[in-house]
């Protein structure tokens, strides 16, 4: 007898909510997690998701008015980002599907370049790997300075007549370094190559850090040699997933734009073909609640739990990496990370120091939960070698 999966009759929405809740309960809780860059979403979310949940935004011309708000929320990230008027963009599914599109254009912008690379910094994110495998692109990472952002002299010394682009992070994954991307603005324009800027994490953060008085080096379209920004609504935008931003300014999206036959617009120039409007519709539901005095406390508080946690894990011992944004990092020798796994979703960078993501729904009670613990282990294991 075959085991069969697709149920002959329809079971009840309760049998049904009953069996999916089941596999949930097998899923991390938000308050356990440390890893993410993801987090709860706002709770205007579900209402504006009853609303705009068949929207396909892949098909403008019959959702105009669900358009009009990806246009709107186009314009407030712009605001953001420094760039008002320039600028054309939309919700995407995340900052893959950004960081790929800018690379789209970039090399078409370049097809008589034969052998085209990019150069980026050993602490891109994989996304962009994943773009330059699919685009045929070559990948030269150059390393970190002392604070985390790319080394400008060696991407100098990596510029070459196939360099089609640059990618800068503002806000790397890993740390949360920000590049000097106005130093890479310059080697851009004199090299005559494409700017891409992923701040998919740092584009909810950075503008607010300024606003909160931090000095945050010009990451965005103040920089003239910028092309795009990712922003990601989906991490520090509380937006649910899936909600990726991508901003280009404006006479880029040509060298992508394709024919579509069988649209009313005929037209189609995201990767994506169907894609939700729910999503921009959520994103400008946020953007209006929360405003930015709104944004500002998120992440004034993120910093607060941020600093709290630095300090207290510095005092039990480690050396804490110095971090302009939300992320903290650490070494840790192996036995204490696993122990502290057996508890909570905390991951690591490349050279295995421990980390933690200071998402909104790390509060302050849940740091604290954490530190408590850490103290525990260190106590019991002390001896181990740390620092
Ligand atoms: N650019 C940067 C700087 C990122 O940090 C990420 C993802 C991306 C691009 C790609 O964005 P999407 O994942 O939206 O396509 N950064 C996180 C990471 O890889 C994503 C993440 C979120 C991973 C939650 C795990 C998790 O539980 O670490």
């Amino acid at each position: 007898m075959i085991n069969r999966k697709f149920p002959e009759r329809g079971l009840s929405k309760e049998e049904v909510l009953n069996l999916l809740l089941n596999f949930r309960k097998k899923d991390f809780s938000y308050n356990k997690i440390l890893s993410s860059m993801c987090t709860l979403p706002h709770e205007i979310s579900l209402d504006v998701y009853k609303i705009f949940q068949e929207t396909n935004l892949g098909d403008e011309a019959l959702f105009r008015g669900t358009k009009e708000i990806e246009e709107k929320v186009v314009e407030i990230l712009g605001e953001i980002l420094n760039a008002p008027k320039d600028v054309e963009g939309f919700i995407l599914t995340g900052g893959t599907e950004a960081n790929i599109t800018a690379l789209w254009i970039a090399r078409n912008m370049k097809k008589d370049v034969r052998e085209p690379e990019i150069v980026t910094s050993e602490a891109a994110h994989f996304s962009i790997d994943k773009a330059c495998n699919l685009l045929g692109l070559k990948v030269k990472k150059v390393g970190l300075s002392e604070d985390l952002s790319i080394d400008i002299s060696e991407v100098e010394r990596a510029i070459s007549d196939n360099t089609i682009a640059i990618v800068a992070f503002a806000g790397n994954t890993e740390y949360g370094g920000v590049d000097d991307i106005e130093e890479l603005g310059k080697i851009a324009e004199e090299n005559d190559i494409y700017l891409h800027v992923d701040a998919a994490f740092g584009g909810f953060v950075l503008p607010f850090l300024k606003e909160l008085g931090y000095r945050v080096k010009r990451f965005d379209f103040s920089v003239k040699a910028v092309k795009s920004i990712t922003i990601d609504a989906h991490k520090m935008g509380l937006a649910p997933i899936p909600a990726g931003g991508l901003l280009l300014r404006k006479g880029l999206l040509k060298y992508i734009c394709t024919y579509a036959p069988y649209l009313l617009k005929k037209r189609s120039c995201t990767l994506v073909g169907t894609r939700s409007g729910a999503s921009a519709a959520i994103v400008y539901a946020i953007l209006l609640t929360l405003g930015k005095e709104g944004f500002k406390s998120v992440v004034k508080e993120c910093m607060r739990v941020k600093n709290f946690l630095s300090r207290e894990i510095e005092d039990l011992g480690f050396k804490v990496n110095k971090s302009f944004m939300n992320i903290v990092t650490f070494k840790c020798d192996e036995k204490i990370l696993k122990m502290l796994q057996k508890k909570w979703a905390i991951s690591t960078t490349r050279k295995k120091e421990a980390r933690i993501v200071v998402m909104p729904h790390v509060t302050m009670e849940v740091a604290e939960k954490f530190i408590n613990d850490l103290r525990k282990i260190v106590k019991h294991e002390s001896g181990y070698c740390r620092g």
